[in-house]
């Protein structure tokens, strides 16, 4: 009996030495609640990972810019402060520059034809820009298309957004559009956003409706317009040289394990999506889902001429000949 305990004690000890010594815990955040599709994102992810490593990786995940806003996170990666991050593509241009084309309004149809592209050449492309600034950028997901929310009046036409002062992503391409339809721009990071929205800093904000929802913008705003005027992408991000010790087998897994995160991801826009309006009506809030996005397309004719200048026009039409 003793002699059983003693060998019972021993290897526990033993293991417990050896899962210490085996086991690297490292850390991924959002700027937003873990009932999410960047929850379902991440919490997938660290699944993955260590479904995929036999444990010895442990993804630990935080939520609601616990850690910071996307910009910290970001930061905090490229130092290697933080390992991992998942964020929208809002503040990446500060970043790797070359992303900014994909924010530009109007430029995808549809969500196809945007994770087409992005899980196409030209995605690939792009996801190789990161490794000179630090970053191991792991795989594309996605917040899904913006619409317009304020707490002032409904938005059928352009001329609607006159003077309403909107909270932005630091995102440079989503300002010089937003000061193009006449709103008055606020940048600010995502966690300060809904008591902006409370005490009145700003009127409104544009966000996806996983992000409205999840957020709860309901309670602080009445007017929704389902817009669509951008689509948001979001990505995985791993610090370069923590990625880069990784073994060839657990780079794969990493890899792997976001690919699945983004199919979860993309899976939870589809649903939001296709209940968002219901459940936001029901919430109370008044959605307009006939807006003649033409007109706001038209409203952009200038910045967009500036756009076609900025980013070349062959290379928007690549994106937008992608089928
Ligand atoms: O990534 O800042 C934003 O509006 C983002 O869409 C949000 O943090 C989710």
């Amino acid at each position: 009996m003793k002699y059983n305990k003693l060998i019972i004690g021993m290897s526990l000890a033993m293991g417990l030495l050896a899962s210490a010594a085996a086991q690297t815990t490292m850390k991924i955040s959002i700027s937003v609640a873990q009932n999410s599709h960047q929850g379902i994102a991440i919490d997938t992810f660290a699944k993955e990972v260590e479904k995929r490593t036999a444990g010895r990786y442990k993804v630990q995940a935080f939520y609601n810019g616990s850690l910071g806003g996307e910009r910290e996170s970001i930061e905090a990666v490229q130092l290697g402060t933080q390992e991992l991050a998942f964020s929208s593509s809002g503040p990446i241009p500060n970043f790797v520059p070359e992303t900014k084309i994909l924010d530009v309004p109007f430029l995808f149809r549809d969500k196809a034809h945007a994770r087409a592209v992005l899980d196409g050449p030209i995605g690939q492309e792009l996801l190789a820009k990161f490794e000179p600034k630090g970053f191991k950028a792991l795989a594309w997901g996605e917040n899904g298309f913006r619409h317009m929310t304020n707490s002032k009046r409904d938005v059928n036409v352009p001329a609607d957004l006159k003077g309403l002062k909107m909270r932005t992503m630091e995102n440079p391409v989503h300002i010089a559009a937003y000061k193009g339809l006449g709103i008055i721009t606020t940048p600010m990071a995502f966690p300060e956003v809904f008591t902006a929205l409370q005490q009145g800093t700003v009127d409104g904000q544009e966000n996806p409706l996983s992000v409205i929802m999840s957020a709860k913008f309901d309670q602080v705003q009445k007017h929704l317009s389902l817009t669509g005027h951008v689509y948001s992408p979001c990505i995985f991000v791993m610090n370069k040289a923590i990625f880069d010790k990784l073994s060839a087998a657990d780079k794969t897994a990493f890899v792997d394990a976001a690919k699945e995160g983004a199919k979860a991801n993309r899976a939870r826009v589809d649903q939001d999506d296709a209940n968002g309006v219901k459940e936001l009506r029901a919430k109370g809030m008044t959605v307009i889902d006939n807006v003649d996005k033409a007109k706001f397309v038209t409203a952009l004719t200038t910045v967009n001429a500036g756009f076609e200048k900025d980013f070349g026009k062959a290379n928007l039409d690549r994106i937008r000949n992608i089928k």
